[in-house]
């Protein structure tokens, strides 16, 4: 990790979780497995992103992963769901009930009113890959980071946000190559498909999300809560619309129309509206 003055906010076994001036840095930390999740990750991974949704002096959120790898040195981001906790059924827990969890993760950092960065130091592959789909931002290792897209050679797929949305970011032709055929592709070849917002220089990568996290910071945190929501309306059609109308009616009580809304009921009376039917 970089020399920001990271605290930790919470030990985990699967992940790394940390905090510093409005950012939550979250991690993934099974290098030696390209950082596979298992059910155990997901459920650390949704607390994490929980209670950096619920801690309101946390702006922006940085989805990263620590490395390398001890046992041969290489990068990974994250290599998607843990090949070797499937059953015959799914991914099995430690309480051997099968679990597809990733997808509240994925709900989770789409639907929280704050940026979410994917910081990509080395392989984003599968799930991984899906992962950083869904993110809003994703920053990646010059050297280090590949994208590939395993999933239709495990039979594990992600028919969500990793595929549709995918598309929808990269087009539909490309969207279907990087799933069809599982190619592996660059940081260049990721930013020039739409895919990836910079590629930075491997000892830069941590420093630069931090930084661009700042410059989230500093902007109006309804603006960012209220953009993030608009852009994700069109394409999660009525979730999307509950999302965003829920932040319309929150911004809707603090009008005087609202508290005289309340007052009436209170005071058993019949409100009394301000007459202004502004256009
Ligand atoms: C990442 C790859 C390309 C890296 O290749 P490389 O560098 O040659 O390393 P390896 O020697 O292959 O790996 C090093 C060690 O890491 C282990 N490992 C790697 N990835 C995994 C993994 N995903 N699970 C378990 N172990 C893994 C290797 O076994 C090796 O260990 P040792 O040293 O002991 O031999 C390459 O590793 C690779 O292709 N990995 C597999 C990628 C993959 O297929 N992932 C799964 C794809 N599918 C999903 O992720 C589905 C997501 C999902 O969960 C989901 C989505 C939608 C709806 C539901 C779900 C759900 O099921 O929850």
């Amino acid at each position: 990790m970089s020399h920001i003055d990271w605290k930790v906010a919470k030990s985990y076994e699967d992940i790394t979780y940390h905090k510093c001036n409005g950012v939550a840095r979250i991690a993934f930390n099974r290098p030696n497995v390209r950082n596979a999740f298992r059910p155990k990750t997901t459920s650390e991974l949704y607390n994490a992103f929980y209670d950096a949704n619920e801690d309101v002096n946390i702006g922006v959120v940085l989805l990263s992963a620590e490395g390398p790898s001890t046992k041969d040195g290489v990068w990974s981001f994250c290599s998607g769901g843990d090949q070797k906790a499937r059953g015959h059924q799914g991914y099995v827990g430690e309480d051997g009930y099968h679990r597809l969890n990733i997808l509240e993760v994925q709900r989770l950092i789409r639907f929280m009113p704050k940026a979410v960065i994917a910081v990509v130091p080395g392989w984003a592959v599968g799930g991984g890959h899906s992962l950083h789909v869904v993110c809003d931002l994703t920053l990646a290792s010059k050297e280090h980071a590949i994208f590939k897209q395993t999933d239709a050679d495990v039979t594990s797929f992600d028919g969500g946000y990793g595929s549709a949305y995918l598309a929808k970011m990269v087009g539909q032709k490309k969207a279907r190559e990087i799933f069809f055929l599982g190619r592996n592709y660059s940081a260049q070849e990721a930013y020039e498909m739409g895919m990836v917002n910079a590629v930075i220089p491997h000892a830069e990568l941590e420093t630069t999300a931090y930084q661009w996290a700042q410059e989230i910071l500093a902007k109006s945190p309804t603006s960012i809560k209220m953009l993030k929501f608009a852009m994700n309306l069109t394409d999660d059609g009525m979730v999307g619309q509950q999302v965003f109308a829920g932040e319309a009616t929150r911004l809707a009580y603090m009008t005087e129309e609202a508290k005289e809304g309340r007052d009436a009921f209170l005071e058993k009376r019949k409100p009394n509206f301000p007459k202004k039917w502004i256009p």
